[in-house]
């Protein structure tokens, strides 16, 4: 089951990403007295299965050892030997490096400070010349992570972070102006911010944005958690989003009260560029960060708002984020007020493609088709034990070539009797045949593609911290009553390489 990226693909993985291959005016790169520091987390020990969100105090010795200026972090994750794992494999899904000895008036959640992050797309934060990230030693650092094995392969990786660092006692550090980092998220203050987007919902250009096309206020009367009040005058320096896959874009606009009739400005849109052949559908993508020399000012008061515009064309998307980190120049007001004068929100990409996302499956089928199964004896329930479904599990079709039948108008019982606090399953429907070769573009979550599909999506069987994680902390699920007679199919979205069906007669 473990595939390793080979050697050479890593080397040169390595090697686009070096500082010197996206060196360029107004950022720090190639400053002498700008030291590259490496740090990794200990080994961390992966689950079978896993899909956990874990805090973990970062110690002394994964942090600068002096005060100084953050001024450029490149996360990534990596097996012991050093190579990184495959997507399909095992997927840094996020990791969120906090200071909770510090604070933000804008924090993902209570008043910890964040200060950089990284998800598969593994952007490279990079703060311009001039500025950067106030560090200090007695800093106490708490890294949030969250790693999908999409695998029952237990294995051992560790997160690692380069950091571009600037002592305070360095003649330079006498250049830097501090920065105080913003953190707009659409479901801002909750401990797992995520969303749905349906296939086929949203707008007539096969886009869905969230907040603003979600069916109901998901906010309701209260708390807008993608808006953020700006409690000063400022100057934004720079900005990084964070989309999954299906993500096409983080926009960040900015109203005045009272000024232009409330129109509101866009001042900056991390864009998702995709390498995949297929599209919106993986994490074979890198975003746009903001340009070096994109500055803008904002005033007490104004309104920054974050919107998420995900791809509702090819799938459903289930727990999606819309994040973008803004660093901010408190008091500061020498940046083009973007009421005044024309601001680009376009940014940057800041690496290329990368050799894990190379594996993008769907090929060739693995599987047999079970349209063309017999029909096997009627099911009320199906046990989810050791990563197989049973009955109606494709990678069992071979044995009995039958898959189970439900009588049209009675409902299929799921329930997931692996480990349910690490091991958390989902019955999602995708396209008929759905036995194609896994891969991270394979399978979809498309079942409405196709003439009379239909798209459903149990959630995350299993129990974990409320709020906090993905876990529906619950262990059952039933199909909808109403299926029109057919054969349905359907995955796991935590394991892909889990298949089954039914048939409705
Ligand atoms: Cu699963």
């Amino acid at each position: 089951m473990s595939r390793v990226v080979p050697l050479a693909a890593a080397l040169l993985a390595l090697l686009v990403l070096a500082p010197s291959a996206f060196a360029e005016a107004g950022l720090w790169d190639g400053t002498k007295g700008v030291q590259h520091l490496h740090f990794a987390t200990a080994p961390i020990v992966v689950k079978p299965g896993q899909n956990s969100i874990d805090n973990v105090v970062i110690p002394a010795a994964q942090k600068p050892k002096v005060d100084g200026y953050i001024v450029r972090a490149r996360p990534d994750l990596t097996y012991l030997d050093g190579t990184v794992p495959p997507v399909d494999v095992i997927h840094l899904h996020h990791g969120v490096w906090l200071n909770a000895s510090g604070s933000s008036p804008a924090s993902p959640a209570g008043s910890v400070q964040p200060i950089f992050f990284g998800g598969e797309e593994k952007t490279v934060f990079r703060i311009p010349k001039g500025y950067g990230y106030a560090y200090k030693k007695s800093d106490m650092w708490i890294l949030n992570e969250m790693i999908h094995n999409n695998t029952p392969n237990r294995t051992k990786v560790r997160l690692v972070w380069d950091l571009d660092f600037i002592p305070k006692t360095a003649p330079i550090a006498k250049q830097v102006t501090p920065v105080l980092p913003l953190w707009m998220d659409v479901r801002r203050g909750w401990g797992y911010p995520v969303f749905d987007v349906a296939q086929r919902s949203g707008g007539a250009d096969g886009q869905f944005t969230f907040p603003d096309e979600e069916p109901t206020n998901p906010y309701g009367d209260g708390n807008r958690q993608n808006e953020f009040s700006m409690p000063y005058d400022a100057t934004i320096v720079a900005a990084v989003g964070h989309l999954h896959p299906g993500g096409l874009r983080d926009d960040i606009d900015v109203a005045r009260p009272g000024v232009a009739g409330g129109a509101s400005k866009l001042i900056f849109r991390s864009e998702a560029k995709y390498y995949d052949p297929a599209g919106p559908v993986s994490w074979d993508v890198s975003l746009t960060a903001s340009k070096p020399k994109w500055r803008v000012a904002v005033k007490a008061g104004d309104v920054l708002a974050i919107h998420a515009t995900y791809d509702a064309r090819q799938s459903s998307w289930y727990e999606n984020m819309g994040i973008v980190l803004l660093f901010a120049v408190p008091h500061q007001t020498t940046g083009p007020d973007p009421f005044a004068t024309t601001v680009d929100p376009r940014g940057e990409l800041t690496h290329g493609h990368l050799a894990e996302n190379d594996h993008h499956g769907g090929k060739t089928a693995v599987y047999p088709d079970p349209r063309k199964a017999k029909a096997g004896a009627a099911a009320t329930e199906v046990k989810i034990k050791d990563f197989q479904f049973v009955p109606g599990d494709l990678g069992l079709l071979y044995d009995k070539d039958q898959i189970p039948t439900v009588p049209q108008g009675q409902s299929l019982a799921f329930v997931n009797q692996d480990d349910p606090n690490v091991e958390w399953h989902s019955i999602t429907t995708c396209r008929a045949p759905c036995n194609r070769q896994t891969g991270i573009s394979y399978p979809l979550a498309n079942g409405l593609g196709g003439r009379g599909g239909v798209q459903f999506d149990s959630g995350q069987l299993g129990f974990g911290p409320a709020g906090a994680s993905p876990a529906a902390n619950r262990l059952t699920w039933e199909t909808p009553s109403d299926l029109q007679q057919g054969t349905y199919t359907y995955f796991c979205r935590i394991h892909p390489f889990m298949r089954g069906a039914f048939r409705v007669q």
